[in-house]
């Protein structure tokens, strides 16, 4: 139901709907976007962003919320544990439980190791179980690697690090077998053959999907599996140190049970960070899609320990978050919406821009057409755009909505908004770090050795801007590969005396530049009994 405040807006949108159908509005050529971007994107708003005075990355510039994580104190000092007496002792220590950190426990563990998962929450309790629209795979006779590789590299604004890209695409088809295999129920035709659609910025029907659920389908799947291997999982553990070994090298880490607050300590020959992302730092009070746990956990352990981040000055704002009403602000309306023939229109019923710009342009160009031009429809949050679903129905033939995308229907059904009927309203909200750790294509750190990253924590696949489904891809192709190739780093692996000195030269290099705040990170969880500004 919406207020009367909207409601001539609502109409204008209705009156014209059959006009805005046919309307084909042109894609932005690639000067009106870098103009776009620079003037509205979010990355570009200089007062968000400090330059890091310590560690591997000084110099560079990451979001203020970022930057006060990133150069805090350790939660604990260098003699809290006894290191000489682990608590758990594995071959292959997996931090983080959702999809990227269940596919390397998964191959750590098809491979002989002895793996562990350690999550602050629960197994599944991750980005990967809200990831809506799909996975992308060039699988169709269409298709190949090379096509997918350039529509990502051109998407991500030609900053991807091209071996990592190239391994996405190329083990892509593959990946899809696999959670096939294990039991992912992906949407398929009466033949058998894969549904595929478009996605902001693909040149071919690549998206595979489990309707709009399709992480959440993706992620039960990987927790099975987890669960039937029996893969031990220390859940509701957070781990806030790393250790590293006499030798700098990634040997374990401190765990703290987030309830009792004990520490323990895990000792392993390698350890992979898939802590994912960062949507709960609100970078610029932003709203988010991510879950309660996505607070940049891994960035931070790794930065400590002297891991480099690649492109931690780049966030994705999913251009459709929904705007309305305020019970789900911020929660994400899937890019699918707009595969199935949604349009963008302004307060006026106006198309704006094409529909499947990539999400970086479309987030700037919703933000222009609110805050520049003054064509927003005013919310209780702020200003929205309509998304005009009911295009779908008219498109696709009445049921497309309840086929395709049904949990759209029910999050706004709840709210008395019936899909198939009413446009809604949205505004870009935070989806994904498009930053992270610094790789090489077997997943190993760059600067610390046998510290391996998977998912999210990972800078450099996607650029500077990701295409829908790539992540989803991500996560299992370099969650795999991690978990194969710390485990079988972990074979040649004699771990040397334990130590946690790092956290000392850490508060030194603090001391040096000044840094006398009393932030402790990781910060584990948003804190939102504190003012939006503060959280
Ligand atoms: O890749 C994503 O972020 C994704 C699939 C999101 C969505 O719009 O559904």
């Amino acid at each position: 139901m919406y207020p009367e405040s909207v409601r001539a807006s609502l109409a204008a949108v209705e009156a014209a709907r059959e006009a805005n159908i046919a309307y084909e509005p042109r894609r932005m050529t690639a000067d009106e976007k870098s103009a776009l971007l620079a003037a509205f994107h979010p990355d570009h708003r200089k007062d968000a962003f400090e330059t890091l005075v310590i560690g591997p990355n000084k110099g560079e510039l990451v979001p203020h919320e970022l930057a006060e994580m990133l150069q805090a104190k350790s939660r604990i000092t260098s003699d809290a544990v006894d290191l000489t007496k682990p608590d758990y002792d594995v071959d292959v220590l997996v931090i983080g439980g959702g999809g990227a950190g269940s596919s390397a426990a998964i191959e750590a563990h098809e491979a002989g190791a002895n793996v562990m998962i350690v999550t602050k929450l629960r197994l599944g309790d991750a980005n990967t179980m809200m990831a809506e629209g799909g996975i992308q795979a060039a699988d169709k006779p269409n298709d190949s690697p090379a096509i997918h590789f350039l529509d990502a590299f051109g998407g991500g604004h030609f900053a991807a690090k091209r071996d990592l890209l190239s391994k996405l695409v190329c083990d892509a088809p593959e990946a899809i077998q696999w959670l096939s295999k294990l039991g992912v129920e992906f949407d398929k035709m009466p033949d058998g053959t894969m549904v595929t659609t478009h996605g902001g910025g693909t040149s071919r029907k690549r998206m595979h999907a489990a309707r709009d659920y399709s992480g959440a389908e993706i992620m039960r799947t990987l927790r099975d599996e987890v669960l039937n291997r029996e893969i031990p999982v220390v859940d509701f553990t957070a781990a806030i140190e790393l250790i590293l070994d006499e030798n700098g090298k990634a040997a374990g880490a401190v765990l703290m049970n987030m309830e009792t607050k004990d520490l323990y300590v895990a000792r392993a020959k390698t350890v992979i960070i898939a802590t994912g992302g960062a949507g709960r730092m609100h970078y610029q009070g932003f709203p988010t899609s991510n879950h309660y746990g996505a607070t940049a956990d891994g960035l931070v352990l790794g930065y400590r320990a002297g891991a480099k981040l690649l492109y931690a000055d780049t966030l994705q704002y999913h251009p459709t978050g929904a705007a309305y009403p305020s019970q789900i602000f911020g929660a994400l309306v899937t890019e699918k919406v707009r595969s199935l023939g949604a349009k963008l229109v302004n307060a006026n019923g106006e198309v704006f821009m094409h529909p499947l710009e990539t999400r970086d342009v479309s987030a700037a160009s919703i933000i222009r057409e609110c805050n520049e031009r003054g064509n927003g429809v005013a919310t209780t949050n702020g200003y929205g755009v309509w998304l005009d679903t009911p295009m779908i129905e008219k498109i696709g033939g009445e049921g497309t909505i309840e086929a395709r995308i049904p949990a759209m229907m029910r999050m706004f059904g709840q709210y008395g908004i019936d899909i198939r009927k009413e446009p809604i309203l949205v505004y870009p909200t935070l989806h994904y770090q498009n930053g992270g750790l610094d790789i090489t294509p077997d997943g190993m750190t760059t600067e610390v050795e046998n510290l391996f990253v998977a998912g999210e924590a990972v800078g450099g696949i996607h650029g500077r801007n990701r295409l829908m489904g790539n992540s989803l891809l991500d996560i299992i192709v370099f969650g795999r590969s991690a978990g194969q190739h710390a485990a079988a780093k972990s074979k040649d692996v004699t771990v040397g005396a334990l130590t946690l000195a790092h956290i000392d030269a850490f508060d030194a290099a603090r001391a040096e530049a000044g840094l006398e705040n009393d932030a402790v990170s990781p910060k584990l969880l948003p804190n939102y009994t504190k003012e939006r500004s503060e959280v």
